[in-house]
């Protein structure tokens, strides 16, 4: 067999290589000439030697910097440099390191490091960019104050440059920045351009005024609103939740329409992916306002969990992106439905996160190895991160966690700290024993839930087992048991709780838990006082623990549970379960939906005691790669036409059956009036799109083209053409949509991927080619590739279709894409990551496809490291 190991595996970093640098760094003061092929940045960076660190080589990160010239102490040197950074001697006593470099910002097609996007100078560090912009020890744990100047071009000055911290002086053509909070370099941002402000005000708890500002090109300014009202909404949330304030006079964010990922947390400069900035009913949907809202509250509440105390180093990611992400989860579930906030997410986990965990490219929350730390902004470190945290809060309690995170602030502000330090900090609080709990961070893989149940009709009693196991993952052939919080209750036969949520703590391979029907004695006790009978139990109630539960179920108690759980969560996923076992059956015994599922979730949508967003959700049906993982994991193959087919299939069964009822609910759930985003409208209208979608599967399409004619805001008018384009109609519709919204970049993008993302087996090749083909395909801007490269891999039907034609298109624009900007090309080849689960024909062409990835010359150890895990 070939060899796959990626080539440049000689610059493996390991955890447990760890050294600290061996000085401090005092401050550092730089200036930008900027130029938009020339720009010169002049460095002033004091350094002492750190007599707690081991000594070693003065080595400091650059790479591709053109050094003009170099002093120490003022004198003139000549460091040794490599494509990594340079080496010199250096004083024993405490020394003054100056450099001037030169870069290319418009030549950075990369968007790591200084670039240009449309125009405008921005920056973007993390992980590591900063090397790109000057010679510097670009690691997290080296932190220190930061001085900017920047000089506008002479010939065309920029209205407006920031930097981190607070203003300074501002003359002319040149703005400083102080900030005096140390920081790490991954932290830094610069950006200059021709922007325009929204502003606002906040005062923080203690009466310190902060100048809020949201910076977009001219002719964006319509569209901030939104993400202002957020992040005012996040300041405060942070306050109370958390007892964090904010500690500069000036918090801005930017919006930037080249990026590479959603947004980046820079201190007191936030810069974001326009898509998750500009919004208005016009141009953007419910779902674009509620990311805008979780990703402005995401960023700012890096303030703390992240910037105040960063990361040691990067295996240490998800100590502030695990932490992060739970809170800003925690604040939506606020602001919005909190039920309907965890389904989200517990959906968006098991999509990406079980996904990446059950194949080649699953790792551990805190890796012990990288090659290309890029390549580690995962959905494990992220979501399972704050899946981690999540448990820990509800193993150790409300007060005890808040209790927790007040003793982290106070004991690491101002650190670069490790997963040691976050435990610590609960054992300390707590008195717990967190070293079981611990193996959550280093050990990966997807833990499988066995329960097995013992009615015991005369004593009343009912015996829960417990078979916990973990399958094995690359590197890690052998698992332990892990700290698993189950959270249960208790129905009886007719339908009432008689147990309310309790957590139990599995820690061991197989465990049992005892629940007695007033009888004394058992684990816990459930209210005698019932309908006599088995009861029912309710497990892993609000997705307690990011396992998969394995039960034997039949669709009765399914359709009880979906009928009578007070747990919101196990409503919707017993009404989820039993969709995906019809699904699962007509895909591989081509059986009939069959009556009892089509009962069912005729209950839950007329059910008008129930949310509609609540309802949207329990309506819709799983997606063709859940359904691929269940068939897989049942032993079988999937077929992934099959699956498109019995989708289409359900969902005109649904849309024949329960056509009186959504007929009616269409109607009812109309949001009369000017359109907002608040979280019950978009209920409203999720449910009326849910019943929309269904409907035009026997309607032929007419009431989705009058609501596309009639819609007055983004939200209906794409539900619409979605509905129409699912069905195989809609082509005036498209055409009326890109006539109205040519010049919008963004709306563009929806036009671009709501067509790749609805694309039919049959029809892939064809649209792949007319969107790939279109003058508008600009392919070097991210959101644009995604829209279009990104949502065909990501339409399972397409991506797949029997000929493997869209492999190979996809494998062609990511070697296209890859020497311009490896970050997104590698995180685009995770489309392969199942590889393994198809047919071999499927697998014969994705590896040929992969392979020739693989055989690029130059390929970037970005792309290359992702291809070799994948083929391992
Ligand atoms: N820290 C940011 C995400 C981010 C990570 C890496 C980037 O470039 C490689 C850019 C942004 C966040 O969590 O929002
Ligand atoms: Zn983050």
């Amino acid at each position: 067999m070939k060899d796959h190991a990626p080539r440049t595996s000689d610059r493996t970093v390991r955890l447990e290589e760890y050294t600290p640098f061996p000085w401090i760094v005092g401050d550092v003061s730089l200036t930008f000439r900027l130029h938009p092929t020339a720009t010169r940045v002049l460095s002033r960076i004091t350094f002492a030697n750190d007599p707690a660190a081991p000594s070693g080589p003065f080595f400091l990160h650059g790479e591709k910097l053109n050094l003009i010239e170099a002093r120490i102490d003022g004198v003139p040197v000549s460091p040794d440099i490599t494509a990594e950074g340079l080496t010199c001697d250096v004083p024993d006593t405490p020394f003054v390191f100056e450099a001037e470099v030169e870069i290319d910002p418009s030549g950075n097609t990369a968007l790591d490091g200084l670039y240009m996007s449309g125009g405008m100078y921005c920056t973007q560090c993390e992980a590591e960019g900063f090397r790109k912009i000057t010679f510097y020890p670009d690691r997290p744990d080296v932190m220190a104050p930061f001085n900017v100047r920047i000089e506008g071009p002479e010939d065309k000055p920029l209205p407006v440059m920031l930097s981190n911290g607070n203003p300074g002086a501002q003359e002319g053509n040149s703005a400083e920045w102080h900030d005096p909070w140390p920081k790490p370099s991954y932290l830094f941002a610069l950006v200059a351009g021709d922007l325009v402000a929204k502003s606002g005000t906040f005062t923080t708890a203690s009466g310190m005024p902060v100048a809020l500002n949201v910076y977009v090109r001219p002719g964006d300014e319509d569209r901030c609103d939104y993400a202002l009202d957020a992040l005012i909404r996040s300041m405060r949330w942070d306050e109370r939740e958390y007892g964090r304030e904010y500690d500069l006079s000036v918090f801005s964010i930017v919006a930037v329409d080249d990026f590479n990922m959603g947004a980046m947390e820079n201190k007191g400069l936030n810069i974001f992916n326009s898509k998750y900035v500009l919004a208005s009913p016009d141009t953007a949907t419910d779902v674009d306002f509620e990311m805008i809202e979780g990703i402005v509250a995401h960023e700012y509440f890096h303030n703390w969990t992240g910037n105040r105390v960063t990361c040691r180093d990067w295996f240490q990611l998800c100590l502030k992106e695990g932490l992060t992400v739970f809170r800003d989860q925690q604040f939506s579930g606020d602001m919005r439905s909190e039920p309907v906030k965890r389904i989200d997410d517990v959906l968006a986990l098991r999509a990406r996160q079980f996904r990446e965990d059950n194949g080649p490219l699953a790792h551990p929350v805190r890796p012990e190895s990288y090659i290309e730390i890029n390549n580690f902004y995962t959905a494990t470190v992220y979501e399972k991160g704050a899946e981690v945290i999540g448990m820990l809060r509800r193993l150790v309690g409300a007060e005890a966690y808040r209790a927790a995170l007040d003793l982290y602030f106070e004991r690491h502000d101002g650190q670069a700290c490790t997963i040691e330090d976050w435990l610590a900090v609960f054992e300390d609080a707590t008195g717990r024993d967190l070293s079981q709990f611990k193996l959550w961070y280093s050990q990966a893989g997807t833990p499988r839930v066995e329960v097995s149940e013992d009615w015991d009709e005369e004593a009343g009693r009912l015996a829960l087992t417990f078979r916990q196991h973990t399958p094995p993952t690359p590197g890690q052939p052998d698992k332990a048991p892990l700290v698993i919080p189950v959270a249960l209750g208790l129905l009886d036969a007719a339908g009432h709780e008689i147990m309310a949520t309790e957590v139990v703590e599995l820690t061991e391979a197989e465990q049992t838990v005892e629940i007695g029907l007033g009888t004394g004695g058992a684990d816990l006790e459930a209210k005698a006082s019932r309908v006599p009978g088995r009861p029912v139990p309710s497990i892993l109630r609000g997705f307690s623990a990011p396992v998969i539960l394995q039960r034997q179920t039949s669709a009765e108690e399914r359709a009880f549970l979906l009928a009578h759980d007070t747990d919101p969560f196990n409503k919707w996923e017993a009404g989820r379960a039993l969709a995906r076992d019809v699904l699962v059956r007509m895909v591989t015994d081509g059986a009939e939906p069959g009556q009892q599922y089509l009962s069912a979730l005729q209950m839950v949508a007329k059910d008008d005691t129930l949310d509609p967003a609540f309802r949207a959700l329990a309506l819709s049906l799983p997606s063709q790669d859940d359904l691929a993982q269940a068939i897989h994991d049942g032993g079988a193959t999937p077929d992934p036409t099959a699956i498109w087919a019995a989708l289409r299939r359900l969902a005109e069964e649904i849309g024949g059956t329960l056509e009186p009822v959504l007929s009616e609910l269409y109607d009812e759930m109309r949001v009369p009036g000017p359109y907002t985003p608040d979280a019950q409208s978009a209920g409203s209208r999720a449910l009326r799109g849910a019943a929309l979608a269904y409907l035009s599967r026997v309607d032929g399409g007419s009431r989705a083209a009058a609501q596309f004619a009639e819609a007055g805001n983004m939200t209906e008018r794409l539900g619409a053409l979605g509905a129409l384009l699912r069905i195989g109609k809609g082509e005036e519709e498209l055409a009326a949509f890109r006539r109205r919204w040519e010049g919008d970049r963004l709306v563009m993008d929806k036009w671009f991927a709501l067509q790749a993302a609805s694309a039919s087996p049959a029809e892939a090749h064809d649209v792949a080619q007319r969107l790939t083909g279109d003058p508008a395909f600009d392919w070097t801007n991210p959101n644009r590739f995604r829209s279009v490269i990104g949502a065909l891999a990501g339409n399972p039907a397409a991506f797949h279709e029997p000929e493997g034609r869209i492999y190979r298109l996809v494998t062609d624009w990511l070697i296209r894409l890859d020497p311009l900007n490896p970050q997104t090309a590698a995180r685009l080849t995770t489309s392969f990551e199942t590889w393994k689960r198809f047919d071999a024909d499927r697998q014969g062409m994705i590896r040929e496809n992969l392979e020739r990835l693989s055989a690029v010359e130059g390929l970037s150890r970005d792309t290359s490291e992702m291809v070799g895990r994948i083929l391992a």
